[in-house]
């Protein structure tokens, strides 16, 4: 039977680093596993430090600005944006641990190529998330999301990658900010790790994190509100007056950055917003490398993550490129977004 951790327990840990912490959770959440999630995860982390590698000297060797191409998103694509998704891409593709793997920036699921072994699990990312703020040294980040293989051919296929978010068995994020830190979860408490760049290698610092019920900060791009429908107009007006469920104003923190809007709002407390509006009637966020592995991490965290309407976790992805409205953050005030669209808004005892 899995063994639990207490606070003492926890704080023992602090400093131990991801291949120790890793490997040990694994003998005693799963003794008679493989290791190879471990392994999958591990060389994950490789490309996550050569990634920070490149984005801190990026603005010294030119690999700041534009390819001048754009994505199938009809985005532009950034520098850093294509070489995070080669880098990933080169050092997850030989392990023998994936069946196929999905891009934010690529039309269609990429292969394994024959010459290597095919595993149990894929691998869906967004390799660089926050891009458009790379010139401008805010921080960006990489979001990444690993399911069970489903089929059984010889190798991977698209079924494999549209699966329910609540099938995930590991989930996280990278932040290129400050500091880089590492987040995830395997449905075992959601861990963070902050990159020692002098032993290159990403240390426990923030074990079992648990976010507030209720927060006091609101993120969305607030220049999109004459494009919102009515309930999320009344949403914010509410949250920004005292005439929401806590009876106080809410503080606004957007970076336009989901990453980092997300990281802050896990640790401090709060809800990020974005909604559908006239302009993206499905939402501008990604459900398979966004809004599934972030929802995964905040439910594991206590809180929640919704359309409005539907729980994140529940919907069935049509395409490889489905988007939906993205609701995330404290339960409480999640619940009390969610009152709106269901018609019923919570009053002051609500919640
Ligand atoms: P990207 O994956 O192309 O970087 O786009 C996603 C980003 C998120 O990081 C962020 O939450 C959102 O787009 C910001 O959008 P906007 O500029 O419309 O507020
Ligand atoms: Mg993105």
């Amino acid at each position: 039977m899995a063994q639990t951790l207490n606070d003492h327990d926890n704080h023992r840990r602090i400093g131990i680093s991801f291949t120790e912490h890793i490997a040990e959770s694994q003998h005693r959440l799963s003794p008679a596993a493989r290791g190879e999630l471990t392994s999958l995860l591990l060389h994950l982390m490789i490309a996550a430090k050569i990634i920070s590698r490149e984005t801190r000297k990026a603005a010294l060797v030119d690999v700041l600005g534009l390819t001048g191409r754009t994505n199938i998103q009809g985005e532009l694509v950034q520098k850093l944006d294509e070489y995070a998704d080669d880098i990933i891409i080169r050092n997850l593709r030989f392990t023998g641990h994936l069946c196929a793997m999905a891009s934010e920036e690529h039309e269609d699921i990429i292969p394994i190529p024959e010459r290597y072994a095919i595993g149990n699990y894929t691998l869906t990312f967004d390799p660089l998330d926050g891009s458009s703020n790379i010139d401008a040294d805010v921080s960006i980040g990489t979001i990444f999301s690993i399911q069970r293989r489903i089929s059984d051919g010889a190798t991977g296929t698209l079924q494999d990658i549209l699966q329910r978010g609540k099938n995930q068995v590991c989930a996280g994020y990278i932040i290129y900010g400050p500091g880089t830190i590492m987040v995830y979860t395997t449905g075992h408490g959601v861990h963070g790790f902050t990159l020692d760049p002098s032993v290159g290698e990403f240390l426990l610092s923030h074990p079992d994190i648990r976010t507030p019920d209720e927060g006091r900060i609101y993120s969305v791009n607030e220049g999109n509100y004459y494009r919102w429908d009515e309930p999320t107009r009344a949403l914010i007006d509410a949250l920004k007056s005292d005439r929401n469920y806590r009876g106080q104003s809410y503080s606004a923190r957007y970076i336009g950055s989901l990453v980092a809007d997300f990281h802050r709002n896990l640790l401090y407390g709060g809800i990020f917003l974005y909604p559908a509006d006239s302009k993206s009637p499905s939402g501008k966020l990604r459900l398979l490398p966004e809004a599934n592995p972030l929802a995964f991490v905040i439910e594991h965290a206590g809180g929640l993550a919704t359309t409005g309407t539907q729980r994140i976790l529940d919907i069935e992805p049509r395409r490889l490129h489905h988007r939906v409205p993205l609701i995330i953050g404290s339960r409480k005030d999640v619940e009390y977004a969610e009152s709106h669209y269901r018609g019923r808004v919570l009053d002051n005892a609500g919640g």
